[in-house]
């Protein structure tokens, strides 16, 4: 195969072959009069239940499928036991059958072929797929060695094709929820605590007197419990303080909204710590019985005063002083709230240690309201022979960043790009479940890597932007339709749940375990698949748990008791945390020792020219990232993004609610879609916001395409955090356009 002979196919060249606001979120779930006329349209026919867990965010609430005689899916509801959803499903996971039902569904594999000197996808059999995937990596594994074949991957299908990779001797695997998600939070945490933050997060909201979000916006962020506790939570008096550029939804629930000027939390952070520990307020016992590093921590914060602040983050003094009061009066029944997605400005590690400092000195982590101790039960591994131990792995590629825990995707992509110095070069790529188009920004970097793969293969369920990349295209059945790993997360107390499938697989589609086992069996993996089904490996898995898939397809999710002891630090007992010193590490001699600033310090960062506005985006509670535009149920609520404006940017550039604009970025890079404006106080006169997700760019999502803007197609800007390598998008401007800048536009 030549280089750069991968022309992007639009899936559309395959020849061959009402806005809901966002008003409120809390009141959306199981309310939706969708389910109701679901329910309505149901009373006459026979129903049948099957367990799931959700597949539309990584919440993986538990829920059961009902279909019916015919075979189709009816709806899905929460599992009542279940602790990710407490019995209701969030609007997506209520939509999620709209994964099942939509007609654009990828049907059958596809295979890149030239037709008359085009690059075009033709139908193919599975057999024929598989091969050719099976004959590619042999080659691969025989030129440059198994660890060049790269796996980039998120959610269910990702675990199956991760342990097909291993096998073949491949750990060259990363995904974007790590260094485009949470990665600097966990390191952050790490560092303080010794520990992750973990998903479901052990946020104890339930419980909380005060819980403080710093640009996270539950309620549109829907996690659901999260977002059911906050909401029983505000009811039960809890103070919410919202620190966020934009007034959200969290916002307007809360006692108090910091409207801060974007890029400088860490600067209120350190204003609220030298108010704790001037003002004496901070958790005296916890602080000297758990944490060291107090006496560098009060020195280092000793000027940071809220009035020197005020200056930087745009929030009064008073307030400032006001708010880190409640918090203390409130501890340790309080919540500093790590956040998820965390990926801002490139010193996100700091910040989130910023986070874990303010949580020590409150006493929070290991307190009733603040943070509980997680659980989770192991589930034992089907067996299988030890994987062969590869040459060099992610570590390699993103060794450069020394807290890098996970696989950074954006190093491993730009290891596809031929240069003299890389010793870990990539030639091969499996993407599956995850749309590297629309998660990962720099589309100019990507398109090379892309262009310079000799061969790229995609599982997904949905003609997705990224399939147009591909060498070979196989088409996932959804999560309704197919057995999956057992979840078992950590929780307060340990659960399993289980994903059993409702009905066969549409079209021509197959699971991600029947991918991974036919691959491996080409590749003589046989062994590593020793099952016919999955469902014989969970089968044997729930054996050695004490229950079968009978008892399972029965309750959906089975409890099993905590043996790690307390939920909270015991009254006057010691405790050991998982770090050096045993402690809460306040100051962190292990970055000292890395190169870094051991107490976290506030930097400025650019900001807009003349004429630009910031970049900002986030979450709608009736999407999932790209993953949810099309799909008929969700679309129906929410069908495009708008461009949040502030009134007074909208007075200087005569914008109107509802009419459209382009943008372009700092690099001179232009939407390929126009955006409906959307005229609003609730953002900051120096930014923009938008909900990511949206402006696809395939035909063949006719109920997505061309609607929206993609926001990171105008992130061409990053932010590399240097401790562990998180990718910082938030520092992107764009000017606002009202002519269309394509005289046609191109598709
Ligand atoms: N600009 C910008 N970039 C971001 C973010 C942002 O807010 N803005 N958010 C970041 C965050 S927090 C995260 S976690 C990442 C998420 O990034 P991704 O994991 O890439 O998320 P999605 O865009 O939902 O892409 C999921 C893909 O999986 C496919 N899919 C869905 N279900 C299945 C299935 O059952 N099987 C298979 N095989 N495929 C399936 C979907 O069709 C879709 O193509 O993005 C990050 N990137
Ligand atoms: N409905 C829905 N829910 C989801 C998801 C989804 O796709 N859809 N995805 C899930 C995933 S994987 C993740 S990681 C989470 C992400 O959810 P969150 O962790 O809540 O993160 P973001 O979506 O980035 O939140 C963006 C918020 O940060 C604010 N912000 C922007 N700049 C700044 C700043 O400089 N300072 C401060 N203080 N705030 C700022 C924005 O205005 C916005 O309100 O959501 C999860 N929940
Ligand atoms: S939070 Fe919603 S979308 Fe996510 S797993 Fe739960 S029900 Fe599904
Ligand atoms: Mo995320």
């Amino acid at each position: 195969m030549t280089t750069s002979r991968r022309k992007f196919i639009k899936i559309s060249a395959l020849g061959l072959g009402g806005v809901a606001t966002a008003t409120s979120a809390f009141s959306m779930f199981g309310s939706s009069s969708y389910l109701n006329e679901l329910v309505k349209q149901n009373v006459t026919k026979k129903l049948k239940r099957t367990p799931t867990y959700c597949e539309v965010c990584f919440w993986k609430c538990a829920a059961w499928t009902y279909s019916d005689e015919d075979g189709n899916i009816q709806k899905i509801i929460g599992n009542e036991t279940d602790p990710h959803c407490y019995g209701r499903l969030c609007p997506r996971g209520t939509g999620g059958v709209g994964m099942y039902s939509d007609e654009d569904r990828l049907k059958t594999p596809l295979i890149r072929t030239n037709v008359n000197g085009e690059e075009t996808f033709k139908e193919a059999s599975w057999d024929e797929a598989l091969d050719l995937i099976a004959s590619k990596f042999k080659n691969i594994k025989e030129k440059y060695g198994a660890e060049s074949l790269a796996l980039l991957k998120h959610g269910s299908p990702g675990k199956h094709l991760e342990h097909l990779f291993k096998a073949y001797g491949s750990d060259t695997i990363a995904e974007p929820a790590y260094a485009q998600c949470r990665g600097a939070r966990e390191a952050g945490f790490a560092l303080t605590y010794g520990s992750w933050v973990g998903s479901p997060e052990p946020t104890d909201i339930r419980d909380t007197k005060c819980l403080v979000l710093i640009g996270s916006h539950i309620g549109e962020n829907m996690h659901n419990s999260q977002v059911q506790e906050m909401s029983d939570a505000i009811d039960n008096g809890a103070t919410i303080i919202t620190v966020d550029p934009r007034f959200s939804t969290a916002a307007s629930k809360s006692k108090h909204w910091l409207p801060i000027k974007p890029a400088t939390d860490i600067a209120l952070m350190l204003a609220w710590m030298n108010v704790i520990i001037e003002e004496g307020i901070y958790d005296k016992e916890y602080v000297e019985k758990y944490t060291t590093g107090f006496k560098e921590l009060k020195d280092h914060v000793l000027n940071f005063t809220p009035e020197w602040a005020y200056g930087i983050t745009t929030i009064k003094p008073e307030v400032i002083r006001e708010t880190a009061r409640e918090m203390a009066h409130a501890a340790p029944a309080v919540i500093v709230h790590p956040g998820r997605h965390v990926s801002w400005y490139g010193d996100d590690t700091q910040r989130a240690r910023a986070m874990a400092i303010l949580n020590g000195l409150l006493g929070s982590w290991g307190r009733r309201g603040g943070f509980y101790f997680k659980e989770s039960i192991k589930v034992p591994k089907y067996p299988s022979p030890k994987y062969p131990h590869p040459k060099w792995d992610w570590r390699d590629i993103g060794e450069k960043y020394p807290m890098a825990q996970m696989g950074i995707t954006t190093e491993i992509i730009r290891a596809a790009i031929p240069s003299k110095d890389n010793k870990y070069p990539v030639k091969a790529m499996m993407v599956a479940g995850t749309n590297i188009t629309k998660s990962i920004p720099e589309k100019a970097l990507l398109e090379k890597a892309m262009d310079e793969l000799e061969f790229m293969v995609v599982l997904d369920t949905m003609p997705m932007d990224v399939t147009g990349y591909a060498d070979v295209v196989l088409p996932e059945c959804t999560y309704l339709e197919r057995y999956d790993g057992i979840r078992s997360a950590t929780n307060r107390e340990p659960s399993i749940a289980v994903r059993v499938p409702a009905v066969k697989p549409k079209y021509d589609s197959k699971p991600g375990w029947w991918v991974a086992k036919q691959i491996g069996e080409r590749l003589g993996l046989g062994e590593y698949f020793n099952y016919n089904d999955y469902k014989e490996v969970i089968e044997w898995q729930l054996k050695q748990l004490g229950t079968s898939l009978e008892e399972m397809n029965k309750i959906g999710v089975k409890h099993f008791p905590r043996k790690s002891g307390s939920l909270y630090i015991e009254e006057g007992k010691d405790h050991e945390f998982a770090t050096e010193s045993g402690k809460v590490e306040l100051y962190s001699k292990e970055l000292k020792n890395l190169g870094f600033d051991p107490l976290p310090k506030y930097t400025k960062h650019p900001e807009a020219p003349q004429g630009f506005y910031r970049l900002n985006y986030g979450r709608a509670p009736m999407h999932t990232f790209s993953r949810t535009a099309n799909n008929p149920n969700l679309n129906d609520l929410k069908s495009e993004n708008n461009l949040w404006v502030n009134p007074k940017v909208a007075r200087i550039l005569g914008l109107k609610t509802g009419q459209e604009v382009w943008l372009r970025n700092q690099d001179k890079i232009t939407s390929t879609f126009g955006i409906k404006v959307r005229v609003t106080e609730r953002v900051r006169w120096d930014s923009v916001y938008m909900v990511h997700g949206f402006g696809h760019d395939n035909k063949k999502l006719t109920r997505a395409f061309g609607k929206g803007i993609n926001d990171t197609q105008m992130i061409s800007k990053t932010m590399v955090d240097p401790i562990m390598g998180g990718t910082g998008m938030r520092g992107n401007f764009v000017e606002i356009l009202t002519e269309n800048p394509h005289k046609t536009v191109e598709i």
